[in-house]
């Protein structure tokens, strides 16, 4: 397995290549998507040819980025049948830690061509030929920004604001513990490149449909408290997505702020349901120093120390709300003896 290269190995590769191909993890966030877009738009201005290619369509709360529209959607021989897509020199991965979510656009992908890895997730398994990984970075769209300035590729608006909206998104307004110096610089500098915070606080926050509204007041209603009330978790089921309207890409997935946003909790549990034969996913986050990046690599998933994920293969979303609850109670308790 490779070990880091680093942005100067990666800024060196992008001088010397044409051909881009870029993608985030499906379904695509503000943060995968927002490093897509504003490197693509980047690479477009220099005379290169990029397109974002993704296996899971836009998620409709991001349509209106600039560049969205352009966004080739996957589908299976791709490469073979879309001449965008035909011999690329690389495939740029953003804010994906393992394979397995990038879907098509990877597993497809012609063996001559260059796979780089771009990412900050502690999990991260170096799967590129070139990998750049650095925990610490607020968001991948940050990383992307010292990317594009280090190869002197031009900036505008549009190159900016997707950037921006990574750190947006990775830091929860900039509000959560990786709202570092550098990730308040990295902003200051996205805004004075054209960045327009009015604008993503718009789209992002003042937008909400009604659906999302009243699946955020079943969640409330849903809230259980274990361990003396350190943990708090509730649910989103199949069936409340298909009532609500909500069966698009990863919506519900932000309720876990529902369970973590309780007075008391160190850790917030969201299980939700997935389509009828995929299982349960389960997000974990901690406002204290409790991992949960390790209780979610033990069920094959990952992320970060303060928000991670998995998927269990199992329907049954109470026995796997049960089955993790217990699981985290033993973990809080144990820290504390
Ligand atoms: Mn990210």
């Amino acid at each position: 397995m490779a070990t880091d290269d680093g942005l100067d190995a990666i800024a060196a590769f992008l001088q010397g290549g044409d051909r881009f191909l870029l993608t985030g993890h499906a379904p695509l966030d503000g943060d995968g998507l927002g490093s897509a877009l504003g490197l693509c738009r980047a690479l477009r201005q220099a005379g290169r040819t990029a397109h974002v290619v993704s296996d899971a369509p836009v998620p409709s709360m991001l349509r209106w980025l600039p560049g969205a529209s352009d966004v080739i959607v996957w589908t299976p021989g791709g490469y073979r049948d879309d001449p965008r897509l035909s011999d690329p020199q690389a495939l740029f991965c953003f804010d994906s830690g393992d394979t397995k979510r990038l879907g098509g656009p990877h597993r497809e992908l012609p063996p001559s061509a260059t796979v780089v890895n771009v990412d900050h997730h502690v999990t991260n398994t170096r799967f590129g030929h070139l990998n750049w990984v650095e925990e610490d970075a607020p968001s991948v769209g940050a990383m992307v920004w010292r990317l594009v300035r280090a190869v002197g590729l031009p900036t505008d608006a549009d190159v900016a604001l997707p950037l921006y909206l990574s750190l947006v998104e990775d830091t929860g307004r900039f509000s959560y513990s990786n709202t570092s110096p550098a990730a308040l610089r990295a902003a200051a500098d996205l805004v004075e490149a054209g960045a327009d915070p009015e604008t993503i606080t718009n789209h992002l926050y003042r937008n909400e449909d009604l659906g999302t509204m009243r699946l955020r007041a079943r969640c409330v209603e849903r809230l259980q408290t274990a361990a003396g009330g350190r943990l708090a978790s509730t649910y989103v089921t199949w069936a409340d997505l298909e009532e609500l309207g909500l069966t698009e890409g990863d919506q519900g997935r932000e309720m876990v702020e529902v369970a973590i946003g309780l007075e008391g909790t160190e850790v917030g549990l969201l299980l939700r349901g997935l389509r009828p034969g995929e299982g349960t996913k389960a997000s974990f986050r901690s406002k204290s120093d409790f991992d949960v990046a390790a209780i979610c690599t033990a069920h094959g998933g990952g992320g970060h120390r303060k928000a991670a994920g998995c998927t269990v293969v199992d329907d049954d979303l109470a026995a796997v709300r049960r089955a993790l609850v217990a699981e985290t109670v033993a973990r809080l308790e144990r820290r504390t003896t």
